[in-house]
């Protein structure tokens, strides 16, 4: 894997964790939910009165806001309609099985009470609570695993973190002092104070060693055995892969990977972010992944006030209600036989091959190439009465007969059980 590809060297997943049945729940879950949620949500896009462009949580570092300016934020920060049974329902209903939320992004700003610092949500804003602490109890109460998001490398608050060259010196800082006495220490309290954590979501491994990345993987796994590193703490060393952002592999790669994606164009909440994608392109790009041996972290950027934009919760609904009726050929699954055709996707689990077809032939006259089933039931996943399809086996090929008409024109599966 290249440095072009889709997923960098350094974002890679350990070969030990390959066959690491830690792994299990998350390789069966497939859909999970991002949150960014941190100060950039109040600016949301504008300083003073300038569009800034790119992504809203790079406020900071686009406009090259002094710490001390940038600091300022916590004073107003005060999300009263911040509702974590809520924001957790809501992955619930999407379908999603678990939630990372950023606990520290690239500004430095903690969102819980960290007692390394008081730049946190609790000591430094009139709101005064920890959401984390909120969701933790949440996702127990609901059944929706929790992952907190962590910037181990970047930090443009303190002194000694990477990526601030316009408040600090680049040739004095002490990295490896920030990584000993602020990082390990933060990441330390997430994963003792909040109950079972399920990953530690680390990002753009930039300056990193290798023995620093080993000794980030060491310490989670020292604090809870069973949470999960995402492959971005650098070096090769997750525990998955991460796929660049909002990019999706061309093929099914043999690793456990995952694409981080954005449903509009930014993390953090930008208030002049319109650029919404489909609710067909989202279940599409669900389906695309998991067929390919994926999982979707799909992120969502509450404001300011803690409320999650609308048009995210509209799109995070269809998806769960197309997946209400057709999750059996997700979750669980596992990539399929057929790879590499535009019209369809396919994912499989013992006995069961699942057809994704995105493109519905003029006379349903489905034609599956390069597979040799023994089709003993055929029938659309939508259907309740389970009504068979017509399908005959040929040398090259399995031909399905269904309606005339795309019942589903997001994604019609349809499901060929077989004789293994
Ligand atoms: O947390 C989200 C992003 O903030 C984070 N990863 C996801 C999950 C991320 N960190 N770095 N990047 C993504 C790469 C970002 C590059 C850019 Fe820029 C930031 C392009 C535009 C803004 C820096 C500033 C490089 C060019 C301008």
């Amino acid at each position: 894997m290249t440095d072009q590809g889709p997923i960098r060297q350094s974002s890679g997943q350990r070969p030990e964790a390959r066959r690491d049945p830690r792994l299990n729940w998350w390789r069966d879950a497939k859909f999970g939910m991002f949150v960014h949620w941190g100060l950039y949500a109040i600016p949301a896009g504008v300083w003073k009165g300038e569009e800034i462009p790119g992504i809203g949580e790079w406020i900071m570092y686009r406009a090259r806001i002094p710490v001390r300016e940038y600091e300022q934020l916590a004073k107003q920060f005060n999300p009263v309609k911040f509702d974590a049974a809520e924001w957790v329902s809501l992955a619930r209903r999407a379908g999603q099985k678990y939630l990372v939320i950023t606990s520290k992004h690239h500004d430095g700003f903690c969102m819980f009470d960290s007692k390394v610092t008081d730049y946190d949500i609790v000591d430094a804003t009139p709101f005064g609570r920890d959401p984390l602490k909120e969701l933790a109890a949440e996702c127990q109460r609901q059944g929706i695993r929790l992952g907190f998001y962590y910037s181990q490398t970047q930090d443009w608050h303190h002194p000694d973190g990477d990526g601030n060259d316009w408040d600090y010196d680049e040739s004095k800082k002490d990295f490896d002092g920030y990584l000993e006495r602020y990082v390990k220490p933060q990441v330390r309290e997430l994963l003792t104070s909040y109950g079972p954590i399920s990953i530690i979501w680390f990002d753009t491994p930039k300056r990193i060693t290798p023995e620093q990345s080993q000794s980030l993987v060491d310490l989670v796994h020292e604090l809870q055995p069973a949470c999960l590193v995402s492959g971005r703490v650098g070096n090769h060393l997750g525990d998955y892969a991460s796929a660049r952002d909002n990019v999706i592999p061309a093929e099914l790669l043999d690793l456990d990977w995952e694409t981080p994606a954005t449903i509009n164009d930014t993390w953090g909440y930008k208030v002049n972010d319109h650029h919404w994608k489909s609710p067909r392109d989202l279940i599409r790009k669900l389906v695309d992944i998991v067929s390919k041996g994926g999982n979707y972290l799909l992120n969502v950027g509450p404001t300011a006030e803690g409320v999650i934009p609308a048009p995210s919760v509209d799109r995070l609904l269809a998806m769960g209600q197309w997946l209400e009726v057709n999750g059996d050929a997700i979750y669980g699954t596992r990539p399929g036989p057929v790879q590499g055709l535009q019209w369809c996707r396919t994912t499989v689990r013992p006995g069961k091959l699942y057809l994704h077809v995105f493109e519905w032939p003029i006379n349903g006259e489905l034609r599956i190439p390069g597979i040799r089933l023994n089709v003993s039931h055929a029938y659309l996943l939508s259907d309740p009465s389970r009504t068979s399809l017509r399908a005959s086996t040929h040398p090259d090929a399995v031909l399905v007969r269904g309606p005339q008409r795309a019942p589903d024109p997001d994604d019609t599966v349809v499901v060929l059980e077989y004789e293994e």
